[in-house]
């Protein structure tokens, strides 16, 4: 411990000096009174001797911050190793004919095995933001070899037979959740900030609790956003379902047990950016109490740019074992390749779509039949 001393004839000033060169909290070891005799008059001044305690540097916290920045760069690392790498390209004014005059090269030259009405729909579904590696491979689903031109076109399917018989080939839905056959209890939502896991949630909770007569109880451990409580306990109170917050994982656990005779427990967790390692560790380490019978949801909104929504579905899959993606905000874009992209290109799951703010009507289950309409109207 190392102490420096500070002397003068105001104690108070003498603290405030301190204060100024080591911060607030100074820890003031003691002070000592020293008489000094006045020359002019008869009498004494007093004088004081201040000591305080140097402040060690801090080191711990800085090592720690590297050991975290270090982590953060492998995991970077590991997901840039993992991204497909896929090129999204935007030619929404393209047409076959511009395709083989005008394009670049290197689009004539993806689509060159194609002619026809599959050439069109491929770029139908290019100007949808469909990666034009996932829109080959669902039209060629449709495809029969041309013998005159030695190319594909579609067979006898329209362009959105076509596409469903791609989709169905390549995406995996969950339907309702209430309808999986493992005996799934618990649904927890993950993603983003304010991508709508809470309104989502609760539509499906109404959807339970109205339509389906089943025992309902959510669970919010999202007690970090400001009145994100308050926004839950409304809907639930609405719904006249049970709600509770759990910040930390024996309290979730506790929580999660004294609730075994309902049929579903809902699981809000609080919004995290996909960069924020530390807090995706923390979301993971309160969920981790629980068993694996555990859906675990990600949430993420339609509007999502292509290499945005990539990189969070790998950074959350990184921390979590996402058994379905959930869509929201269908009608707040014109282009939702994604709902082709993602489930093709990560091989995930697809659940539900949120279709709007209202709840509990707008969500749908998804389909292929709803995809299609989406990416190609109806
Ligand atoms: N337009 C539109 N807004 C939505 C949709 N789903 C949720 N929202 C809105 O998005 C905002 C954030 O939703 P919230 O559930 O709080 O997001 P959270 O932070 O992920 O829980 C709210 O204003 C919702 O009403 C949707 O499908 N379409
Ligand atoms: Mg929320």
């Amino acid at each position: 411990m190392e102490i420096k001393i500070f002397e003068g004839y105001n104690l108070e000033e003498l603290i405030q000096e301190a204060k100024e060169e080591f911060g607030e909290d100074i820890k003031i070891l003691h002070y000592e009174v020293l008489k000094e005799r006045k020359w002019l008059f008869f009498g004494t001044k007093k004088r004081y001797k201040l000591f305080v305690e140097i402040p060690e540097e801090e080191e711990t916290p800085v090592q720690f911050e590297e050991i975290l920045d270090k982590i953060e760069e492998m995991i970077d690392k590991k997901i840039q190793q993992s991204i497909p790498k896929l090129t999204p390209v935007n030619r929404s004014d393209l047409t076959p004919d511009h395709i083989t005059e005008t394009a670049p090269p290197d689009i004539a030259e993806l689509f060159k095995e194609f002619t026809g009405e599959a050439l069109e729909l491929l770029n139908q579904l290019v100007s949808k933001d469909v990666l034009p590696e996932v829109a080959k491979k669902i039209v060629k689903e449709g495809c029969g070899l041309d013998i005159d031109t030695n190319r594909w076109d579609l067979n006898t399917l329209t362009s959105k037979e076509a596409v469903i018989k791609g989709i169905k080939k390549y995406i995996r839905f969950t339907g309702a959740f209430d309808e999986e056959k493992n005996g799934l209890k618990i649904i927890a939502f993950v993603g983003p900030t304010g991508v709508g896991k809470t309104t989502n949630l609760f539509k499906i909770a109404s959807h339970f609790v109205i339509n389906k007569k089943l025992k309902v109880a959510v669970i919010s451990t999202d007690t970090f956003k400001v009145g994100a409580t308050q926004q839950a306990r409304i809907y639930a109170n609405i719904l006249n379902i049970p709600f509770y917050s759990a910040s930390e994982s024996k309290k979730l656990k506790t929580t999660v047990s004294e609730l075994e005779n309902y049929d579903f427990i809902l699981i809000d967790t609080v919004g995290r950016s996909h960069y924020d390692y530390w807090r995706l560790g923390e979301i993971k380490e309160i969920l981790g109490s629980l068993s694996d019978n555990m859906h675990i949801v990600l949430t993420l909104s339609c509007n999502y740019k292509n290499e945005d929504a990539f990189e969070v579905v790998n950074r959350y899959s990184t921390f979590f074992d996402i058994k379905s993606l959930l869509f929201t905000k269908i009608d707040e874009t014109s282009k939702p390749g994604l709902l082709l992209n993602l489930p093709i290109e990560t091989k995930i799951p697809v659940s539900y779509i949120s279709t709007g703010q209202r709840v509990p009507e707008d969500i749908k289950i998804l389909k292929p039949e709803n995809i299609v309409s989406y990416i190609l109207g109806d």
